[in-house]
Formats: C-alpha cells, sequence, structure tokens
C-alpha cells in the first residue's frame, strides 16, 4: 500500500452520514475506515481465514446455514433498515433480505460438494485441488446493498476464504447489521468484516492490499476500470460487476399486453438503479403505436411515494448526486410519458418513458441509473439486434415474441450475459449472472459461484516404480 492512502484525503470526512432519501433526515453516522483500519481487518481476516479452512467442509456448511436462518429471523429488521438507507420500497427490501438468506443457504449446500477432478495420465495419478484464495475483498454499491454484498460474500465463505466488505458510502447499515448477525450465528471472528468507507480511501486500500488475494467491485463501469488497473500491479483476481444499457426488444408478434405490463418493472424497480434496467425498448415499427397506448398507463399509474408504505411501487433516487445526475438526461419539454412523484424533501424523479428520441442521444446511450427509459423504433430482426448491440455495454436485455425461433435467433446474436425471453428479470441465484463488454468480467451466483473463490492446483503423483 501506498503511504497516501493511510490518510484520508482532506476532502474526505471521518465519519459518514447515512440520510434516508425519502425524507432526507440523518438515519445514523458511521465512522469510515481508513487505509490503516483496511489493513488491520485484512491481517486479522487472515488469520481467521487460514483456521475456517481447516474446518471440515460439514462445520463451515452448518455455521453458514445457522448465518442464513439468523438473516431469516431477521428479515423484517433488515428490510426495515435498506427501506431507511436506500428508500427501496418495504416489499423489494423484504424479497432482498429473503435472497440474502438464500444465497447462504445455496451456498452452503455447495460447502461438502466443491470437488476437484480426477485426469488420465500416463505415468500416474493427477488430481485437482480447489483450494481457498485466502482473503477477499468486496467492494459494494449503493443500489442493492444487501443482495450484492451477499452474492460475492456468501459462496467466498463457502469456499474456505475470509471476506473484508466495503459497503458504499451511502448505504452502509445492512451490511453492517449482517456482520452482526453472522457473528450471532457462531461465525469464527474476523471471518466477515464490513468496513465502511470512503471508495477512493477505503476501497482503494482494498484494492491495493497484498493481502487480499481478489476483489469483487460492483459499480459503475469508470471505477471498475481503476480497480482492475490498480490491482493488476498485484495480478489480483478481478470479478466486476458494471454498468448496463440494455435493451427491451418487443416483436410484432410478441403478446403486447403482456409485454407492455412488464416494461415498467423492468426499467422502475428500484427507481430504475438497476445495472439489468432495460431503459432502451426497441418496438417493431408496426406495433409502435400500439404499444405506447399500452405502456402509458402502466407507467402513468406507478405509485411512487413513500418506500414504507406497502401500496408503493416505486421509492426516492438514492441521492442528491443521483437525482441532478438523472435530471441532466431528461430535458423536461422532451415528448414521452410521465408518471408522478412527489415534490420533496426527498430525492424523487418520476417515472419517464422518452419518445422520438434519436438514438445517438445522451440518454439512448449513457446508464441514467434512473427511471428513464427510451423507445426507439426499429425495422426487422436484423435491425433490432443492431440497434441492441450498438452500446459499449452488454450485461442484459429482454426479447418478446411468440417465434421460437427468433427468440433463440436473437438471444444467441445479442452480446449481453444475461437474456430473458417474455420476461422482464435477469437474476436469479441458481443461475450465472455478468456481463459482457463494458458491463464486467467474470460471474457470479450460479452453479460456480463458489469455484470462482478458488485457485485451481494440480496434483501429480507418479506410480513410476524405481528406475531399473
Ligand atoms: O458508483 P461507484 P457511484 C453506476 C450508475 C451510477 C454511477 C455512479 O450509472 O449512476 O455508477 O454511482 C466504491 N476504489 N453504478 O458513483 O463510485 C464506492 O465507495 C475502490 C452501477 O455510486 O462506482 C462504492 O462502494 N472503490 C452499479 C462502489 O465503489 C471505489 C451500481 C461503487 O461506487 C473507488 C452503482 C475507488 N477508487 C453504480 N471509488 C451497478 N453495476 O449496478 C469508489 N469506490
Amino acid at each position: 500500500m501506498s503511504d497516501q492512502h493511510h490518510q484520508h484525503p482532506t476532502d474526505a470526512p471521518h465519519e459518514l452520514r447515512v440520510l434516508n432519501p425519502a425524507t432526507e433526515e440523518v438515519v445514523a453516522t458511521v465512522p469510515a475506515a481508513t487505509a490503516a483500519d483496511v489493513d488491520a481487518a485484512v491481517r486479522r481476516a487472515a488469520a481467521a481465514q487460514a483456521r475456517w479452512a481447516a474446518l471440515p467442509p460439514g462445520d463451515r456448511a452448518r455455521l453458514l446455514r445457522r448465518f442464513a436462518a439468523a438473516v431469516d429471523a431477521h428479515v423484517d429488521e433488515l428490510a426495515r433498515c435498506e427501506v431507511r438507507e436506500a428508500g427501496h420500497t418495504i416489499g423489494n427490501a423484504r424479497w432482498e433480505a429473503g435472497n440474502v438468506r438464500d444465497l447462504l443457504d445455496y451456498a452452503a449446500g455447495g460447502v461438502e460438494r466443491l470437488t476437484g477432478r480426477q485426469i488420465p495420465v500416463p505415468g500416474g495419478l493427477d488430481i485437482t485441488l480447489l483450494e481457498p484464495l485466502g482473503v477477499v475483498g468486496v467492494i459494494a454499491p449503493w443500489n442493492f446493498p444487501m443482495p450484492i454484498a451477499a452474492w460475492a460474500s456468501a459462496p467466498a465463505l463457502a469456499a474456505g476464504n475470509a471476506v473484508v466488505l466495503k459497503p458504499a458510502e451511502t448505504t452502509p447499515l445492512t451490511a453492517l447489521r449482517l456482520a452482526e448477525l453472522a457473528l450471532e450465528a457462531g461465525l469464527p471472528e474476523h471471518l466477515f468484516q464490513v468496513l465502511p468507507g470512503h471508495g477512493p480511501v477505503a476501497g482503494a486500500a482494498l484494492v491495493e492490499h497484498p493481502g487480499v488475494a481478489k476483489i469483487v467491485f460492483t459499480g459503475s463501469t469508470a471505477v471498475g476500470r481503476q480497480v482492475m488497473a490498480r490491482g493488476a500491479a498485484l495480478l489480483k483476481r478481478v470479478t466486476l460487476e458494471l454498468g448496463g444499457k440494455s435493451p427491451n426488444i418487443v416483436f410484432a408478434d410478441a403478446d403486447l399486453e403482456a409485454a407492455a405490463a412488464a416494461a415498467p418493472l423492468s426499467f422502475l424497480d428500484n427507481a430504475g438503479q438497476d445495472c439489468c434496467a432495460r431503459t432502451r425498448i426497441l418496438v417493431q415499427r408496426g406495433v409502435h403505436d400500439r404499444f405506447l397506448e399500452l405502456l402509458a398507463p402502466a407507467v402513468e399509474s406507478v405509485l411512487v411515494g413513500d418506500p414504507a408504505d406497502e401500496a408503493t411501487a416505486m421509492g426516492p433516487l438514492i441521492s442528491r448526486t443521483q437525482l441532478e445526475r438523472v435530471r441532466s438526461y431528461v430535458d423536461p419539454g422532451a415528448p414521452g410519458i410521465r408518471g408522478k412523484a412527489p415534490e420533496g424533501p426527498g430525492f424523487w424523479f418520476p417515472p419517464t418513458v422518452l419518445t422520438g428520441v434519436d438514438p445517438g442521444a445522451r440518454v439512448a446511450v449513457e446508464e441514467v441509473f434512473g427511471p428513464v427509459a427510451v423507445v426507439l423504433p426499429f425495422d426487422d430482426e436484423a435491425d433490432a439486434v443492431r440497434l441492441a448491440n450498438d452500446t459499449p455495454y452488454g450485461l442484459s436485455g429482454s426479447v418478446w415474441t411468440r417465434d421460437v425461433g427468433r427468440a433463440l435467433r436473437v438471444s444467441g446474436a445479442v452480446r449481453a450475459g444475461n437474456l430473458s425471453v417474455n420476461s422482464h428479470s435477469s437474476v436469479r441465484y441458481w443461475t450465472p449472472f455478468g456481463g459482457f463488454k463494458q458491463s464486467g468480467i467474470g460471474r457470479e451466483l450460479g452453479p460456480d459461484a463458489l469455484t470462482a473463490f478458488t485457485e485451481t492446483k494440480n496434483v501429480f503423483i507418479s506410480t513410476e516404480g524405481p528406475a531399473q
């Protein structure tokens, strides 16, 4: 680590103020970790990891299941915390806490099934061992603070690693609570540590720490690039889950009612702060106007307001910065469909679909990370694929059609990691998730989630007798 990271830059406060994005009230203040704190945490984690990896796999699995049970017993508390610090709707937040429990259970199930191979070779026996990496650094974003923290942490722990997690500046609280629950469940001390802090301080210190074997980073493509460049000095293993500008492709032969009903879910869920958001709605020209007629009431009727209210469908944006960012993309006079949002306090932006947009316009090209989509017409299948791929990103996308052949052709041709046919959703913990192109490197979740936190060692055992 370089010395400059042992101190806070003068502009980085020593505390993080957590605001409720729906009210702008201060929810909590937590200390921000320095690079020295990160260093101490990594050393403690390394000691804990050695003991953890030496436990019989069945014991590790049992402890992770207890951690899952502890999360399950606190789903409502965790969800309410997520509502307060991230502005997620209470329904979504409960799902997210449940998702952490499910991820821990799923990872626990993998502990005793993590096996190497025996490979036929002449002159001996060859086996591969899947060894833990050591200490894994997880840098999480604020858009899904709980699930994304667990996507990496659960399989990393299951594979025998320790985890040091740096949550986003705006959302440290649920992660801190998860670390407490891990301890209460009996996980060894220092095995799963949460260090709130500033990205350029604590995040950078994790990336540059020689004791951290792998970084799992979820966040912006710009910072992801920096993480990879800085980690390169130590040839650090990296998984990067970055931005997206995903297409939602609606063909004329689709069930238009179903496609229009699902479209708002695909870009308004979590107020559009979702890397998989389908923010480019590509509609075949012949059904363009009909589709917009169906889409308008679906978007206009989305209930935006108090995220703690069970009836609310969409909450606020995370911060004033994010609100300003989203505003910068939308000309208030531009044609389109608009829903309603509260005035403030709070960081509110109404559901917005822009029509008649130039495909090269900033709002049609860049990740907005707010409740904003554009509609772009296309002529035929080739045109749809060209438009869908006309982006540096490649995270996800949807294809709406009743033609199975077309569904398969288009899914095959779109350069993205997660495609859904006649569905708006991408993420299931049983299946691999990750980006093509500038959307990331590596995959999380799915059956190989644990393997991503191991190093393969090949051992050859000679069966040759002594030389004659
Ligand atoms: O992200 P950052 P921001 C996109 C989205 C959003 C934009 C900006 O478009 O509008 O990014 O969001 C840590 N070394 N996504 O500024 O900065 C930081 O502390 C190490 C998409 O919040 O990338 C936080 O924990 N770490 C995305 C995490 O990186 C650093 C989710 C993400 O923050 C660091 C979030 C550094 N130098 C934003 N600088 C997705 N893929 O879903 C910051 N961090």
